[in-house]
């Protein structure tokens, strides 16, 4: 019987994608790369050939492949604990807590795993405050969310897609949602009343194409809601951790959410963390045995976690976010006209629309891919670019100028 580490070893990147065919759900359409080391923001595939990063994981490679300090938490706290569940206490997580109640100046902490589950538990959080402090009548609570959103892939997140090949397929689907145009405060308004207990949003869309709100939107979110006594949720799962140049997408308009939810670079790209972050009032509806996970808030989470908060808290990766994404911004500025019909930036992150008659951003992926760079094209012709915060401005000018020649 041969071990499933012995079949892998030293089969070609050929050899490996024609191995999962058979054996590996086809959710996925990946490029034909077969990554086996990385570091910094540089991979590297099974026959040695070099790639830059510039997908980092859809933003949760925010600190670059293995980051040392990073990597040496993890060691440390595979030496010591890996797992207790929550039916004791473990020495890591008061202090994974306090790091991000202060890092998003908010009050409590729920910790969970993957993004998913902190929007499925920020959903679960909003009715049942809505139903105990703000008097919502039982099973009426509504929570609006807005078009073009992605939050994740569950049946109840699908249930409020307006992406079909995210949602169709796998009714019957939750009640309880309402859609507004994203960027639109009047119809926001419009659909706020009694049964509302949140506005769910993306500060930033992300899957979208990275749809950059006009300024004054999220204090707008922040107004209404205040007025309507209903929650703003900031879905921060891809915006947050630096990526935009500050701490959270929603510190660009100086907005403080009622929740903020956390995941992807919070796991440091070695475990999936994910956090509900909450003001006191809203996370205290939860009493014990009524929420909770396996490995929610586990020690090796807890511990790459209070890493990651402490490598934010200097503000020198929001910095450099804030600094290069202005040598990205001016790099695609130079590429209007020249295969780029349009783009959106806000610090190292980027949604690149391609002249579809070059082809489509699939086709450009692909070439990028031969150019040793590695993008992932969202819908259509746009190509969303996320490299680590890491990036060195002479490897962000060389994906740039390899983007361009490829185009031209
Ligand atoms: C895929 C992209 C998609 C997210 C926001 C919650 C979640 C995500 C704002 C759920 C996850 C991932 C999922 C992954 C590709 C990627 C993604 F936008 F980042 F590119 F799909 F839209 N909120 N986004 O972006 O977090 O449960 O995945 O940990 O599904 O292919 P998760």
């Amino acid at each position: 019987m041969t071990t499933a580490s012995t079949r892998t070893a030293d089969r070609s990147s050929a050899e490996l994608i024609e191995a999962e065919s058979p054996v590996l759900a086809h959710n996925y359409h990946p490029l034909p790369v077969v990554i086996a080391r990385a570091e910094g923001a540089w991979v590297e595939d099974v026959e040695g050939r070099r790639y830059l990063d510039m997908l980092a994981g859809y933003s949760a490679l925010n600190f670059g492949h293995r980051h040392p300090t990073l990597i040496e938490a993890a060691h440390r706290q595979l030496d010591a604990l890996t797992l207790t569940s929550r039916a004791f206490h473990h020495d890591r997580l008061a202090g994974f807590a306090e790091g991000l109640a202060e890092l998003t100046g908010l009050d409590m902490v729920l910790p969970m795993n993957t993004g998913a589950e902190a929007v499925e538990s920020a959903i679960k959080v909003a009715r049942k405050w809505a139903y105990e402090v703000k008097g919502v009548p039982a099973d009426r609570a509504t929570i609006v969310v807005a078009s073009g959103n992605f939050h994740g892939r569950t049946t109840t997140i699908v249930s409020f897609s307006d992406d079909e090949d995210a949602r169709a397929g796998f009714g019957p689907y939750t009640p309880g949602f309402r859609t507004v145009p994203y960027n639109d405060l009047a119809a926001l308004e419009a659909a706020l009343d009694d049964t509302t207990a949140a506005v769910l949003i993306e500060p930033i869309q992300g899957e979208a194409g990275v749809l950059i709100p006009d300024d004054g939107y999220l204090a707008g979110v922040r107004e209404l809601t205040t007025r309507a006594g209903c929650l703003m949720i900031a879905d921060e799962i891809q915006s947050g951790l630096g990526r935009t140049g500050t701490t959270l997408a929603v510190d660009h308009e100086e907005v403080r959410p009622d929740v903020v939810l956390l995941g992807k670079a919070l796991g440091g790209g070695i475990v999936p963390v994910s956090a509900v972050v909450a003001r006191r009032e809203v996370m205290s509806v939860l009493g014990p045995g009524q929420h909770g996970s396996t490995f929610g808030g586990n020690p090796l989470a807890a511990a790459v976690g209070t890493a990651v908060v402490d490598l934010l808290s200097t503000g020198e990766f929001q910095d450099r976010a804030a600094e290069l994404g202005k040598v990205l911004h001016s790099g695609l500025t130079d590429l209007l006209g020249r295969g780029v019909t349009a783009f959106r930036s806000r610090g190292l992150w980027a949604g690149v629309d391609i002249d579809p008659a070059l082809g489509t951003g699939r086709a450009l992926s692909e070439r990028l891919l031969q150019e040793g760079i590695l993008v992932k094209d969202t819908h259509g012709s746009t190509i969303r670019l996320a490299p680590p915060l890491t990036i060195t401005e002479t490897e962000l000018t060389e994906a740039l100028e390899k983007l361009g020649r490829t185009l031209a």
